[in-house]
């Protein structure tokens, strides 16, 4: 594995998920691989798991590293080609990403989408700008369209926590007052996909109308617009929010029953819920919910640790 931007970078998905258990059963006994080597973490935007998590495993690794808050930090940066740079972005990527490429051998990068220009955020101009310039590969932490560190985290979750061969994983879109990015979203769907085309799950979507992802994500999954009848007999309920694709960046509806409650677990199959985290208690989710033994937040949360150590080996092996 050179880059690790989305799936069409994973050669073999199930044995990436497996890499991820050994991790977790094993963690250090890959401590050699990152010997004087070092990682750039950096963001554009906060994080409290994707920033822990990946440091831990790269740690795990045995490398060094390096992070940086970009704009805040750093300079502003410029990621428009031939622009007479006279914004407040005073350096280029060009000459950024080259330089952090010659202090770094891996780059970790997290830039979410604007949600104000579709084409603009599903260009994925800051990976693809990284890529191009950097020389060294480059390890999606959250970009404007995807978050695979994240799917292959739910993807050791799910095959962890799984009490039948092809359980029911249902997706839902949570009720939010701001709008969010849909790159979650996207790529759960986009990871989920694969699952259920190797026969692993079985997919299903559920949102209110006007929600609908990018026909590239969503693919095949079946889209069920009424919640309650997505939720009969899942064995996982993933929630979270997105803002609009269709009508981009909008909040269309704040509509409360969309909120994950016990009684959204009694209709399913004594079904687990997930969630990436950060998550807004009693908007998205109830207290009881979270709180009980239904919930798998927090062992999702620590399986990052995992994804990123399966995904930083891959990489290290490639060097
Ligand atoms: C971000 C999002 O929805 O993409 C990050 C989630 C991992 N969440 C928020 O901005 C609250
Ligand atoms: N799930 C996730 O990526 O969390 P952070 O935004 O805190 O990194």
């Amino acid at each position: 594995m050179t880059n690790f931007l989305s799936l069409a970078d994973v050669t073999d998905l199930d044995a990436l998920i497996q890499s991820g258990r050994d991790a977790k059963t094993n963690p250090f006994t890959d401590q050699h691989l990152g010997k004087n080597k070092t990682i750039g973490l950096l963001f554009f935007n906060s994080s409290l798991r994707t920033r822990l998590s990946t440091q831990k495993a790269a740690q795990n690794l045995g490398l060094n590293v390096i992070t940086m808050n970009v704009g805040q930090d750093s300079w502003g940066l410029e990621m428009e080609e031939g622009v007479i740079m006279d914004s407040d972005k005073a350096e280029h990527v060009r000459e950024a990403a080259a330089v952090i490429g010659r202090y770094c051998d891996i780059i970790g990068i997290r830039a979410f989408a604007g949600l104000q220009d579709r084409e603009l955020d599903y260009k994925e101009q800051v990976m693809n700008q990284f890529a191009k310039y950097a020389n060294v590969p480059i390890v999606n932490l959250e970009s404007a369209t995807r978050h695979p560190l994240q799917s292959l985290a739910d993807c050791i979750t799910i095959e962890e926590a799984k009490t039948k061969a092809r359980p029911k994983v249902v997706l839902t879109w949570l009720p939010h007052f701001k709008p969010l990015p849909q790159a979650v979203a996207n790529s759960f769907c986009e990871w989920m996909n694969a699952r259920a085309h190797s026969g692993d799950v079985e997919f299903v979507v559920t949102h209110p109308k006007g929600y609908e992802l990018a026909p590239e994500f969503v693919g095949n999954a079946r889209i069920i617009y009424n919640q309650d009848e997505a939720f009969e007999g899942a064995d996982f309920i993933y929630g979270k929010n997105w803002s609009s694709y269709t009508h981009y960046g909008q909040v269309l509806t704040k509509d409360p029953s969309w909120a994950v409650t016990m009684d959204d677990i009694r209709r399913s199959d004594n079904g687990k819920f997930m969630h990436c985290l950060p998550v807004r208690r009693n908007l998205k989710v109830s207290d009881q919910v979270l709180d009980s033994p239904h919930s798998l937040v927090i062992e999702q949360a620590a399986n990052r640790e995992w994804s990123a150590q399966a995904v930083l080996k891959e990489i290290l092996k490639s060097l």
